[in-house]
């Protein structure tokens, strides 16, 4: 399969995040990525660069204040005080409830805080450039598709399915699902489906497509009444307006087993055929293998060879879009056994 891999992505390498009140070295950390490209490498799939500007993509699903933002934060941070290049920004105040987000404090901590919904993204020198090139990945996988090819393949970090209209999370900064459901609809697809396997809820791009029939949203992950991102991922959320009945969620307990798992990808496969999608991005996550430090599913390496094999039996033209997935070592097997099973080898 047609694979894109961003080189710039090591240049987001925070070090750090909160983890029940500690500060723990990063879960979403450049090796996951090196682990997946060798094991691409190894079984001979084409690597390329993403050579297609996502720019332009970016502003129809992303707040124009969020991208400019995100793009200077660094520099920023680092002209606020000396020293700062060699310590993470964390956000410490958000607009919840009540407070003002329709004005851009001027104080960086206060505009941190106003576009995360989490303290556990933190940025890097070169996070913007990293995301870019990843959203850059996303495109680039589009622009194939629309080509003519059957399917390609992202493996970018940082991961975006967190990333929502104007706010970063979850370590996800742009959301690049949504660059490929969007680049794909401007590709000329009438109707694209984005499945989201990854443990936890796709917030961000529920949001960036809440309101929207064009792009029809799934997910099945941990109930948030437990897990990560908690606000977001409940049964009852369709949609509204002209999106109504183009989102479905499938919140599964944490500890479920993969029989139940399998079931709710058939419940999201069914949904997709009803919808006639005419493309498909799947916000890969694999962190819902057995031995993922933060996540409570149990697949094993042969199940993402099962869970490739029905999307391949979707039919549709597909962009795989790396998410989440912290057993690094695991990674680049997990991933190839998706590609692998969806291509029927
Ligand atoms: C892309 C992606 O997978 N983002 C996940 C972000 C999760 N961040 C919060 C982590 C909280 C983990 N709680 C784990 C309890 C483990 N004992
Ligand atoms: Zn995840």
């Amino acid at each position: 399969m047609l694979t894109f891999f961003n080189d710039s992505h090591h240049a987001h390498a925070p070090v750090f995040e909160f983890f029940r009140g500690e500060r723990v070295p990063c879960f979403e950390t450049p090796a996951r990525a090196e682990f997946v490209k060798a094991r691409l490498i190894e079984r001979g799939h084409v690597l390329c660069k993403p050579e297609v500007d996502s720019r332009a993509v970016l502003a129809k699903v992303h707040a124009s204040r969020y991208l400019s933002f995100l793009e200077h934060a660094w520099r920023d941070w680092t002209a606020l005080e000396e020293g700062n290049g060699q310590r993470q920004p964390f956000p410490s105040v958000w607009p919840v409830r009540s407070l003002r987000s329709d004005v851009e404090p001027i104080n960086f901590t206060a505009r941190l805080g106003l576009y995360s919904m989490d303290n556990g993204s933190p940025l890097s020198a070169g996070t913007w450039q990293a995301a870019k090139a990843g959203a850059d990945a996303a495109a680039s996988a589009a622009a194939f598709l629309t080509a003519g090819e059957r399917a390609a393949f992202c493996c970018s970090r940082p991961p975006g399915h967190h990333a929502g209209p104007d706010f970063m999370g979850g370590y996800c900064f742009l959301n690049n699902a949504a660059v490929a459901a969007q680049a794909l609809r401007d590709g000329g697809a009438t109707r694209v489906a984005v499945l989201d396997v990854d443990y936890h809820h796709g917030n961000g791009t529920q949001s960036i497509f809440y309101h929207r029939a064009d792009v029809f949203f799934a997910s099945l992950h941990g109930d948030p009444m437990t897990e990560y991102p908690f606000y977001l991922g409940h049964t009852d959320e369709i949609g509204e307006g002209e999106g109504e009945g183009f989102n479905l969620n499938l919140p599964l307990a944490a500890g479920c087993t993969v029989p139940q798992w399998f079931e709710a990808l058939e419940t999201a496969c069914l949904r997709i055929n009803g919808y006639r999608a005419d493309a498909l991005v799947v916000s890969l996550g694999l962190d819902t293998f057995a031995e993922d430090p933060i996540s409570k599913f149990s697949l094993q390496p042969d199940d993402f060879v099962r869970l490739g094999a029905r999307l391949g039996k979707l039919g549709l033209p597909t962009v795989f879009v790396l998410e989440g997935g912290y057993a690094a070592a695991a990674l680049g097997t997990n991933a190839v056994n998706v590609i692998e099973g969806f291509e029927g080898r």
